[in-house]
């Protein structure tokens, strides 16, 4: 049986942590796709040469060629610029947009098969731009924000109520940035909601409120903390989870930005909802119900990525 191939476009900090963890895992063989040179090269050498150590079996390749992509099974897309000093987020969006079109017209050439994650930022305005630019179906391409923004909400939450973090769920949607809408009534510690353990005594409406705003700048915490660059750990673990339910065909629920057509009164936008993921994809949108509170939350996330889109339409025409 021939082995799964994972392509990983971009090769920075979140693709080279998706390579080991792909590889380590032995999920497949490994392409790193980079338009850097000889980057790709060494960290699939350096990688490949952990493997006699650790005892894995993937093969690794870094290229600067799309077509060493082909058939792969999975693509990660990490490829873009962070934002720098003096830079816009207009700016930021341009460079971005014209990194996923390059990245789109590779998929469409070489692996148009493939099930796609988008981890680039902007991301909701990101993911979907790659998808008219790949022209793969909308059930094919997913971006990763869900599953890192309620692995930071259930990390905090575990810590208040000092419980394993396996024993935590989370909930969180919206768009990925400081709109998101994590749900506490929808978050629970071994199935109790967090509203009844503040009833219990667990844990107060004001700590609930200082970890929901803590999640919704978790990102800028970790940027803040660093120094340089922003986080790849929990991000590349995010991606590869849903790599794995697609691979596995596990039908994970897990929070996606997922293309809508009309569930949650949204229309033709990828914004962050619970998904199943299986062998065919993002094989559904589940539709909740909201509160009042958290309906009119997520709606203002909404506007802030429709915002994002219409800003990516001005800058290329074919949008
Ligand atoms: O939850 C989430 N979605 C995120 C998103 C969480 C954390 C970080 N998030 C975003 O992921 C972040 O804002 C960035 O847009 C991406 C990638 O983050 P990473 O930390 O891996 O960035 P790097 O280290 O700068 O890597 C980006 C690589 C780098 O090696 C460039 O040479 C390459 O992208 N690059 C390209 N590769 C292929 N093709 C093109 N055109 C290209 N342009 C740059």
């Amino acid at each position: 049986m021939a082995r799964n191939k994972i392509a990983l476009i971009g090769a920075g900090m979140i693709g080279g942590t998706l390579a080991h963890l792909a590889a380590s895992k032995e999920m497949g063989d490994v392409v790193l796709f980079d338009i850097a040179e000889g980057m790709p090269a060494g960290k699939a050498l350096d990688l490949s040469q952990a493997g006699p150590v650790d005892g894995f079996d993937s093969n690794l390749k870094g290229t600067n060629d799309y077509a060493d992509i082909a058939g792969a099974d999975v693509i990660i897309v990490t490829a873009g610029v962070p934002r720098k000093p003096g830079m816009s987020r207009d700016d930021l969006l341009g460079i971005n947009l014209k990194v996923m079109k390059a990245v789109g017209d590779g998929i469409k050439a070489h692996a148009p098969d493939a099930f796609v994650i988008c981890i680039t930022n902007p991301l909701d305005a990101m993911v979907w731009a790659l998808r008219e630019f790949s022209g793969l179906p909308h059930n094919k391409v997913v971006g990763m924000a869900g599953v890192l923004d309620s692995a930071r909400f259930r990390h905090f939450l575990a810590e208040e109520f000092e419980v394993s973090v396996e024993d935590v769920t989370a909930f969180v949607l919206g768009g990925h940035g400081d709109t998101m809408v994590p749900v506490p009534a929808y978050s629970t510690v071994a199935g109790i909601p967090i509203p009844d353990l503040i009833k219990m005594g667990w844990t107060t409406q004001e700590n609930i409120d200082a970890i929901v705003q803590r999640t919704r700048s978790g990102g800028g915490e970790i940027v803040g903390l660093l120094g340089n660059g922003s986080a790849y750990y929990a991000p590349a673990t995010s991606a590869i989870m849903m790599a794995e339910s697609y691979l596995k065909d596990k039908r994970r629920v897990l929070p996606a930005a997922a293309h809508l057509t009309g569930q949650y009164g949204v229309d033709d936008l990828y914004v962050g909802v619970p998904v199943i993921i299986g062998k065919d994809g993002v094989e559904k949108v589940i539709e909740i119900e909201l509160s009042d509170e958290a309906q009119g939350n997520f709606n203002v996330s909404v506007d802030a990525v429709k915002e994002l889109l219409e800003a990516c339409k001005g800058l290329d025409s074919s949008l």
